[in-house]
């Protein structure tokens, strides 16, 4: 495992694509998560701290862009917290998609605690860098890449209030590159929210109070050029942008 997480490490550092690790070895998703947990262990070495968790493939669209049809999770680091604006020049092939996020105010062990453990809702996005070659990976590659997290940021938080079917916009320099509902997110982004703590209770994890837990693009992600500003509006939530150099 460490052996495999040593080279998705090493890929993200050196900005560098890498083969699907499914070509040459044997890889099953309980294997693939021991993975993630290595490459994280990785960033936590370096001082890095575990912020939040990120769901993916919790809407059809991402599920058939990527041709993989299993909710996953991954786990964010307060260094993928991007502040405004983002260099490109450190990321391999990024892609940009909208998310709607949950701030955590208690911590939560299993689904019967999400109902009262959620303090704020925002807009968000997420900024994916497979690294994996041409962005193309199976469900356990993509597993043990944590999920292709890399960068992801949030409007101001609101009081919890229902997300279940907003309006989402996303432009690159004031042009509308995806759209869509939230209600793409598995009918509504709490349920993506339940699904986080039924993955986090297997893994024996506790969803701590102030961490952020994305649900999950409710669109298709884009390449994310460098020079490029981004927009993304939920209804009611206001914006949040990004801009890249
Ligand atoms: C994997 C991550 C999927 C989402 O929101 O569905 C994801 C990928 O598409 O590279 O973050
Ligand atoms: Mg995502």
């Amino acid at each position: 495992m460490n052996a495999l997480a040593e080279l998705l490490d090493e890929a993200t550092l050196a900005a560098r694509a890498i083969p699907r690790l499914t070509d040459t070895a044997d890889l099953d998703v309980p294997a693939a998560y021991q993975v993630q947990r290595a490459t994280v262990e990785r960033r936590l070495a370096r001082g890095e701290r575990i912020i939040g968790v990120k769901m993916g493939f919790t809407s059809r669209a991402k599920m058939v862009q990527m041709g993989v049809d299993d909710v996953i999770w991954g786990l964010l680091t307060d260094a993928m917290l991007v502040q405004h604006d983002l260099d490109t020049a450190g990321l391999i092939h990024p892609r940009i998609e909208p998310e709607i996020a949950f701030l955590l105010e208690r911590p939560v062990r299993t689904p019967a605690d999400v109902a009262a453990a959620v303090g704020g809702v925002a807009v968000g996005y997420e900024v994916l860098d497979s690294r994996y070659e041409g962005f193309s990976f199976t469900l356990a590659d993509v597993i043990a890449d944590n999920a292709s997290a890399s960068g992801f940021g949030h409007g101001p938080w609101h009081r919890p209030r229902d997300v279940a079917n907003l309006g989402l916009v996303m432009e690159i320099d004031g042009r509308a590159v995806a759209s869509g509902s939230s209600a793409a997110i598995l009918g509504d982004p709490l349920r993506s929210l339940t699904a986080a703590a039924r993955l986090a209770s297997a893994a024996g994890i506790e969803l701590q109070p102030g961490w952020v837990v994305l649900a999950g693009a409710a669109t298709a992600a884009v390449p994310l050029p460098a020079g490029a500003h981004v927009r993304i509006a939920a209804a009611g939530l206001g914006h949040v942008e990004v801009t890249t150099r």
